[in-house]
């Protein structure tokens, strides 16, 4: 059993990934390779490594994967999806070099996506797949361009929250969409959303208690947590369960110490990494959302982070008062 957080190793992992290049899961991973490069770098700043990849070269290749109309791809000619144009604002945000591209091109391009009727969010300009996790990463990606509340682009907060209130269940938790089963993943973006909306007292929408208990409900006798009823616990839901109770103050209805040692647990204490649970293999997705688990447990003496928007509680911070000017 591995009961020590491994931080050298972690971020030796986190390096070496992009040096993998003559490995097959590197190629297999190309479709998300900007999300990829978020969860590693975010990993990285949380253990206090922020200047272990290179700067220049990371700025450079996110840019490299930019539309001229808007959003950004996974990878250099990949079509633009909201979730990856999110994960390179994110990068460009921990860079601290937002300035390097056109906010008001990528505000226009990601108010484009909602449908103004209902409020849902789709996930690109030709798709017609809608999903809460598209709502929460606009509202995001607005406030990190400095773009939220902003006159000149239209996104709809009333009809976001309306939408988010439809995919509430009886169980108190949310789904992907209007009577889809209720989720942790789910449930952390439409909570997170609320959340930079300003509505979490939203009548009807959020019932405290009863969300609670079943993310509560989520913890296993493992320690672990898993994203919903009868299936396995996972370290990623370390952050997707975490994150909801931490939203809403009740962090402690979970038993802390046992999923530190769950996660801890999943940790490779040979090449680094964090997997989804012990005994199999490690990834970049798992790690990061391992260690930002462990930072929202207050564990490990790892920078703490935003429950909100999974990133540095001080960036966070300064992105808010840049926003206040
Ligand atoms: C900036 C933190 C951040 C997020 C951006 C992408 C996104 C917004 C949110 C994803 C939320 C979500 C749905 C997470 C769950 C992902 C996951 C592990 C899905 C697996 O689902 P199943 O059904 O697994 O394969 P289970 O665990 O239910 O068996």
């Amino acid at each position: 059993m591995v009961t020590r957080f491994l931080r050298e190793k972690h971020i030796a992992y986190v390096k070496s990934l992009d040096t993998r290049r003559d490995e097959l899961e590197y190629w297999l991973s190309e479709h998300l390779r900007v999300s990829g490069i978020y969860w590693g770098v975010c990993a990285l700043e949380l253990m206090g490594a922020r200047d272990a990849l290179p700067r220049d070269e990371m700025i450079a290749y996110v840019k490299s994967c930019e539309h001229a109309d808007g959003g950004f791809g996974a990878h250099p000619g990949h079509d633009a999806h909201i979730l990856y144009t999110l994960s390179a604002i994110q990068i460009l945000a921990l860079q601290d070099a937002l300035d390097e591209i056109d906010a008001d091109l990528h505000a226009a391009y990601v108010c484009s996506l909602q449908d103004k009727a209902t409020g849902a969010v789709r996930g690109d300009r030709d798709g017609d797949e809608f999903d809460t996790r598209f709502v929460y990463i606009s509202m995001q990606a607005l406030v990190l361009l400095g773009r939220f509340r902003d006159e000149r682009h239209k996104f709809d907060i009333d009809a976001a929250v309306a939408y988010i209130a439809l995919c509430r269940n009886y169980d108190g938790g949310f789904g992907m969409v209007p009577g889809a089963e209720s989720h942790a993943g789910q449930i952390f973006t439409c909570l997170a959303a609320l959340a930079i909306a300003g509505r979490l007292d939203e009548p009807g929408v959020v019932d405290r208690d009863l969300v609670c208990w079943w993310l509560s409900e989520r913890q296993v006798p493992s320690g672990g947590l898993n994203g919903r009823p009868e299936k396995l616990p996972d370290t990623c839901y370390s952050w997707w369960v975490l994150s909801s109770l931490a939203i809403l103050g009740r962090l402690d209805w979970i038993d802390k110490n046992k999923l530190r040692e769950f996660i801890l647990d999943a940790q490779d204490d040979e090449a680094g990494g964090i997997a989804d649970r012990k005994g199999d293999v490690a990834d970049v997705w798992h790690t990061h959302f391992g260690i930002a688990g462990l930072s929202l447990l207050g564990f490990d003496d790892l920078a703490p982070i935003d429950p909100v928007f999974c990133l540095p509680v001080s960036l966070v911070q300064n992105i808010r008062s840049r926003n206040k000017k």
